[in-house]
């Protein structure tokens, strides 16, 4: 017989699943499935980070480089529903930007609260630095927002990192600077924390990973949020051009390259859970995590429209039943991947040898590999050994391989064969000769046999397919 607190625990655990099946920021496996769409509600921040520019979005949230078009909470509800109605998969609206959801408050809050009236189905997400949840943990909670991303990008008490991160922050009236601006930041995200903890909201913490500043920070941030229950931790990689004209990319600070991001992740995963599917979207992403179907939805389809109309658009019910498919999809995949995947697997638990190899794999959605090598503008990276798999990170590029029938002619691999450069085998539903033999010059096996079938059974049977975990060596 179980004790009660072997049954509380459970219970706790079920929550938990519950709240996060759908998020596709929270399970790594809702983001093949799930959309988002973050409405710009919030032009003003309160701080200062150095890799952040205003002229652009929330660089904690997003890629730089990118604007968001502006909308009030009425116009943020109602693309809401418009969209919610076009793309049945959007079970989470965020508000993440372009500046800090808190640092406006009112319009966060009236975007949140006619949602709960209108679209009562969705998910409610917000992203800040943190400094004022314990100001707004009331409306927070009246608004029954259930997931809450804060960034934190040190815990060191003194404020030494901090201040080379924000040279100020502006607090209940006052502008604190250095490392006294760090400190009062710190010390309000962690009571922030704190309190998101302990009224069971879920709370994701990022970390922008800044070369040479921050990188030896994170395992700490790692431990102490851990320590904290948070519930999942997002390592950023800086991403830094001159272009942006941010502190630190006009200071020379590089952007944090994948091998970078690998080994901090490494140093991390050891104390709590991560998450390595993000995106950095931009503060109007709209679709599913790593495509942007922002472009799609004019203000003009919906701005005029009377919110009952667009209830209607939205139509909960076809939602409902477009979702009971996806989960009825999700089942089909589930036993097929089954015992494939472990997500936070240790080296030594995926490989009977304690070596793994690198798989990238090209996928449009649906938990396929159903994408061409030359459309893909993301390769999926996968650790696997003989035992099992494990997902490591999304690699962007700037330029899928072919620009389609506009840039027919043009080929570009550089930025390709530099973004797989450490992995032992593609998996593509198709790829061209020319493509495949640059590939293969880096020793990488093109491999086109499991286009279409599901993702991580078909990484596991590859890496037994081309090498004997025995000797290690190619069949
Ligand atoms: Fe948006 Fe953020 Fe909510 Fe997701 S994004 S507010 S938690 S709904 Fe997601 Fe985008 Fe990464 Fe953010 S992939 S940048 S983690
Ligand atoms: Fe920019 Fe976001 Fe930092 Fe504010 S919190 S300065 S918007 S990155």
């Amino acid at each position: 017989m179980s004790c009660n607190c072997e049954r509380d625990q459970a219970k706790l655990q079920e929550n938990i699943l519950k709240k996060i099946n759908a998020h596709p920021c929270y399970s790594q496996n809702a983001h093949k499935h799930y959309a988002r769409i973050h409405v710009a509600v919030a032009p003003a921040c309160n701080i200062q980070c150095n890799y952040c520019n205003r002229k652009y979005d929330c660089s904690n949230e997003s890629r730089p480089g990118v604007t968001s078009c502006k909308l009030t909470p009425q116009e943020a509800v109602k693309k809401a529903l418009y969209v919610g109605g076009s793309i049945k998969q959007l079970s989470v609206v965020g508000i993440a930007g372009p500046g800090d959801a808190l640092a406006n408050p009112k319009q966060t809050f009236e975007t949140f609260r006619l949602l709960e009236r209108y679209a009562p189905d969705i998910k409610l997400c917000l992203s800040t630095n943190g400094l004022n949840i314990e100001k707004y943990i009331d409306e927070i909670l009246r608004c029954n927002i259930e997931h809450i991303t804060v960034t934190m990008n040190s815990v060191d008490e003194s404020g030494g990192i901090g201040a080379k991160i924000y040279p100020w922050v502006y607090y209940e009236g006052k502008r604190y600077y250095g490392e006294e601006a760090a400190r009062v930041l710190l010390r309000q995200q962690l009571r922030g924390i704190e309190l998101l903890v302990k009224n069971d909201i879920l709370v994701k913490v990022n970390s922008v990973l800044i070369p040479n500043v921050n990188e030896e920070e994170l395992p700490k941030v790692a431990k102490k949020v851990k320590e904290m229950g948070v519930f999942i931790f997002n390592i950023m990689p800086l991403i830094s051009k001159p272009e942006h004209g941010t502190k630190f990319a006009l200071e020379g600070v590089k952007s944090a390259d994948h091998r970078l991001l690998m080994k901090v992740q490494e140093a991390c995963e050891t104390d709590v859970k991560l998450m390595r599917h993000c995106r950095q979207c931009r503060a109007d992403a709209v679709g599913l995590l790593g495509e942007d179907r922002s472009d799609e939805f004019f203000k003009k389809d919906f701005a005029d429209k009377s919110f009952e109309e667009l209830q209607m658009h939205y139509n909960i019910k076809n939602r409902r039943e477009a979702h009971r498919k996806i989960e009825e999809w999700r089942g089909v995949l589930k036993a097929a991947n089954e015992k494939a995947l472990m997500e936070e697997a240790k080296k030594y638990e995926l490989s009977s040898t304690g070596e793994t190899k690198l798989v990238a794999v090209t996928s449009e959605s649906n938990g396929l590999i159903n994408d061409h090598f030359g459309s893909a503008e993301e390769f999926l990276i996968y650790e696997a050994g003989d035992k099992a798999i494990k997902f490591i990170m999304p690699r962007r590029i700037d330029t899928s391989y072919c620009k389609g029938p506009k840039g027919c002619g043009t080929y570009v691999i550089d930025e390709i064969k530099k973004a797989l450069s450490d992995c032992d085998i593609l998996l593509t539903q198709k790829i061209g000769e020319c493509p495949k033999k640059e590939l293969e010059s880096l020793k990488i096996i093109c491999d086109e046999d499991y286009a279409n079938e599901p993702i991580e059974i078909s990484v596991l049977k590859a890496v037994k397919k081309h090498f004997s975990f025995e000797k290690l060596q190619v069949c």
